[in-house]
């Protein structure tokens, strides 16, 4: 067993204990017997001390050269690279993954950190011609002031500088909350913003829950932007608490999403895509496929052949390289789960594979549940085929053609992400500009996004600000700033400049 880790809040560059001097445990979720270490559970003078000091920071830091703030961040990149290993590992004792996952998710952080450090040295503005030649127009990007990155276990480690980096680049200064599932990955980031020397101040990580450390880093007054990534409940009431309070938010939450596969599709990529899309990190990614809407020509021979390779899936503890699905995060996840099997056999579900919690031998101390797949007709009042199930529960849904297809897909209330498997390309195109969705696939698994390009939904997926590559736009207000160089005041529109 390793030693415990003793994770701490950092505020102004020190570590601290919480006021309150209480703790919480972390737990590994494919054996809860083993505790992988202990945080501070912070309420509201901790946040209010982190904040304090993000806000003193911030004239110092969006001072510097935006160069150097990215050689800082090229320290951490180094740093990353020198302990994925420990990371990867870390990664999927904290919250379950398979070791294949927990590397990826710290490659995935380390491709975030090489992209914002090297964004660093890219052009920052435009220059923009104005209607009167003695003036010069340029488009700048300022900072907002201080972030609050909110974050998941699912991706302990890649989701978190999704956030922070580019915060951090434009010279925002940052409050961590990281996912109380997870507060030892997050201590483990924290150690290594502080050994790449960033100053104090500019990183500052609160743990704790959601109602006691989350909620009063939404509302502390010198918070100007909330960054969070999660449910769709805390979500849509970030939102509307930074509404109330005039600040700004950007959210990324959750998903119904859905693998299509179309008359013409090939159904060994089909079979493959839909497997990766229901079963990697045992569905509980945000654009995990809890759905696979398939023409009804095809189904009958997909059905069978996808229920005996999720028959077939390798379930265990994530440190063994073969494991390809590890336990669910915690109890509320197992009770999600069944509660969202339940709903669908009574809704009329054709149960195909009954799923259910393994508590024999090596799951005895974990988390762990089998796929559970059934065959059912889209229903609009339906739960079980709406609402987002985060577990291995999918559902199997002929469809009679591409618009009925298209049709289901957005009949939820979410949009992020869809695959389509066709050989068609006049097919993948209507599907594309018919579905609603922020992360589109084609002959591809609905997971697996890059961090250079945009990560975000539409509806009840996110509110129009997409995260990785694309959250230098929330974090940054556009300017227009114009310079004349005549000795003469001259207007745009044609508007005289005569006094009298
Ligand atoms: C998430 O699902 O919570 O696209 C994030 C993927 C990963 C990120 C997923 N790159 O699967």
């Amino acid at each position: 067993m390793m030693k415990q880790v003793q994770a701490m809040n950092l505020i102004r560059g020190r570590w601290h204990e919480s006021a309150s001097g209480k703790r919480f445990e972390s737990l590994n979720p494919a054996d809860t017997r083993e505790v992988i270490g202990t945080a501070p559970w912070s309420g509201a003078s901790d946040v209010d001390a982190a904040v304090r000091a993000a806000r003193e920071a911030y004239p110092m830091w969006k001072a510097m050269s935006r160069v150097k703030r990215g050689e800082l961040i090229d320290n951490l990149a180094q740093l990353i690279k020198r302990d994925l290993n420990a990371l990867s590992e870390l990664v999927t004792r904290e919250c379950g993954k398979p070791i294949n996952e927990g590397r990826a998710d710290v490659v995935e952080a380390l491709h975030m950190t090489q992209y914002v450090a090297g964004m660093a040295r890219m052009p920052h503005g435009e220059i923009i011609d104005s209607e009167i030649a003695e003036k010069d127009a340029y488009i700048l990007r300022k900072p907002k002031g201080v972030v609050a990155c909110i974050t998941p276990w699912n991706f302990p480690v890649a989701i978190p500088l999704w956030t922070i980096l580019p915060s951090l680049l434009e010279g925002n200064t940052v409050v961590f909350k990281p996912s109380e599932d997870t507060p030892i990955c997050g201590h483990a980031l924290a150690e290594l913003f502080v050994e790449a020397g960033f100053p104090p101040g500019v990183f500052n990580l609160v743990h704790g829950p959601g109602e006691d450390a989350g909620d009063p880093l939404v509302h502390h007054p010198e918070v100007d932007v909330v960054v969070f990534t999660g449910s769709y409940d805390v979500g849509r009431y970030i939102i509307q608490e930074c509404a109330k309070l005039h600040k700004f938010a950007a959210v990324e939450m959750g998903g119904k999403n859905a693998v299509i596969v179309l008359d013409d599709a090939n159904l060994d990529i089909a079979l493959h895509a839909a497997i990766l899309s229901a079963f990697k990190t045992s569905g509980q990614r945000c654009v995990s496929s809890n759905r696979i809407i398939i023409h009804e020509k095809l189904e009958p021979e997909f059905t069978p052949r996808f229920v005996e390779l999720a028959q077939r899936i390798n379930i265990g503890n994530g440190l063994r390289e073969d494991t390809f699905m590890g336990p669910l995060i915690n109890e509320q996840g197992v009770q999600k789960y069944l509660y969202h099997n339940q709903k669908a056999i009574e809704e009329g579900a054709e149960v195909l594979l009954p799923g259910g919690v393994l508590k024999e031998g090596e799951y005895q101390y974990g988390h762990f549940v089998a796929p559970f797949v059934y065959r059912m007709r889209h229903r609009a009042d339906s739960f079980a085929l709406k609402e987002e199930a985060f577990s291995p529960h999918v559902a199997i849904i002929p469809v009679s053609d591409i618009d009925e297809a298209i049709h289901v897909y957005n009949d939820t209330k979410y949009g992020l992400a869809m695959a389509v498997i066709t050989e068609d390309y006049r097919k993948w195109r209507y599907v594309r500009d018919n579905c609603e969705f922020g992360v589109g696939y084609v002959n591809l698994p609905s997971i697996g996004a890059e961090v250079h390009l945009p990560f975000g939904g539409v509806k009840g997926s996110g509110n129009g600000h997409p995260s990785a590559s694309a959250l230098f736009d929330a974090v940054t207000h556009k300017v227009a700033f114009t310079v004349n160089h005549s000795t003469e005041i001259k207007m745009a529109q044609g508007l005289s400049a005569k006094i009298g």
